[in-house]
């Protein structure tokens, strides 16, 4: 009986001092409520229900835990264990990952995913896996536009000598450059204030970023310019991952994949209470006619990023040719 006990005990002590025991830590920029919080909140509670309590995670929602370059270092080296993260910020350290932040790259956003789910996809993960994260859902933030404190953009004109905040990413800068503005890469959390107080002219995001910020309060002309169309990314510490059985690393890709599913339904959803709740508050929306003259001050963008990554231009071909 005795030697049963100290077995038993013996058994629980290495469960508890296993990765497995360990509350993983992740890591949101988004508040409660957004598609991204349910989707990580929906992963968290089923890896607990299925794996019977021995895998469990917990969300800090709302960037508390840091801006979104500082945790996608974090995740990397395994200060933090999982999160969701956008490829634009992930692009800036994985060139395969930041072919879809090249301006316009994808036709519209069902192109987006009809390319990230399949063996493009498969490829991206593959960077994600280099830089020490193992990808395990692709989530949906929408097409990004511009917004300006004062005016409408209709045309590149309207952004010369414009202020614009970007994420942390050249290509980016170099986007914004190339229409005649001012690029100010700045953390997300610290864009209100800089549009309130006119740090910066504009800024760009999809409808639920602009809203749930509140920079519709600040920033009040809103124009469909949709240049960016990012998936996101929900990842794990690659180590972690790979420290599991395959019985659990088969649980954790089901998981992801269906939370991912779910976060793109509550996308479609709170696109659209998203733009009746700043239009409901007086913001101006307009869809640009011109897009094409925007897109064709981008080619200097591509040669710079081929020219910085020239083993990417077959993957760029591949994101092209797969949205046909
Ligand atoms: C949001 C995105 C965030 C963050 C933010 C930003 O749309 O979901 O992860 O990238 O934009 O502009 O910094």
């Amino acid at each position: 009986m005795k030697l049963k006990i100290v077995a038993l005990a013996a058994a629980v002590a290495a469960v508890i001092s296993s990765a497995e025991a360990r509350e993983w830590r992740g890591w949101n920029v988004h508040p409660p409520e957004y598609p991204v919080s349910t989707g990580m909140e929906y992963f968290a509670e089923q890896l607990k229900e299925r794996s019977n309590g021995e895998l469990t995670a917990k969300v800090f929602h709302s960037g508390v835990l840091g801006d979104q370059p500082d945790a996608i270092e974090q995740v990397r080296e395994g200060a933090l264990d999982w999160a969701v993260f956008n490829f634009g910020p992930l692009g800036a350290i994985a060139p395969e990952v930041n072919i879809t932040s090249l301006p316009f790259i994808f036709k519209d956003v069902p192109s987006m995913h009809k390319v990230m789910d399949g063996p493009v996809g498969e490829e991206m993960a593959d960077g994600l896996r280099k830089i020490g994260l193992e990808p395990l859902g692709y989530f949906d933030s929408g097409a990004r536009s511009f917004y300006h404190r004062e005016k409408l953009i209709h045309s590149p004109s309207d952004i010369t000598g414009q202020k614009f905040r970007v994420m942390g990413n050249e290509l980016y800068v170099d986007m914004i450059a190339q229409l005649g503005g001012n690029a100010t890469p700045m953390p997300y959390a610290d864009v209100f204030q800089a549009l309130q107080t006119g740090v910066i002219d504009g800024a760009e995001n999809n409808y639920p970023s602009y809203e749930s910020s509140g920079h519709y309060e600040a920033a009040k002309f809103y124009s469909n310019s949709q240049h960016l169309i990012l998936p996101e990314c929900l990842c794990i510490n690659k180590d972690l991952f790979d420290s599991l059985s395959a019985e659990q690393q088969a649980l954790l890709k089901e998981i992801g994949r269906e939370a991912a599913e779910l976060q793109r339904d509550e996308w479609a959803k709170r696109e659209e209470v998203s733009k009746a709740k700043v239009l409901a508050s007086g913001v101006e929306i307009i869809e640009i006619e011109d897009k094409a003259a925007f897109q064709q001050l981008m080619q200097p963008v591509y040669d710079k990023f081929l020219a910085d990554n020239p083993d990417m231009a077959p993957l760029i071909e591949k994101v092209k040719a797969a949205q046909d």
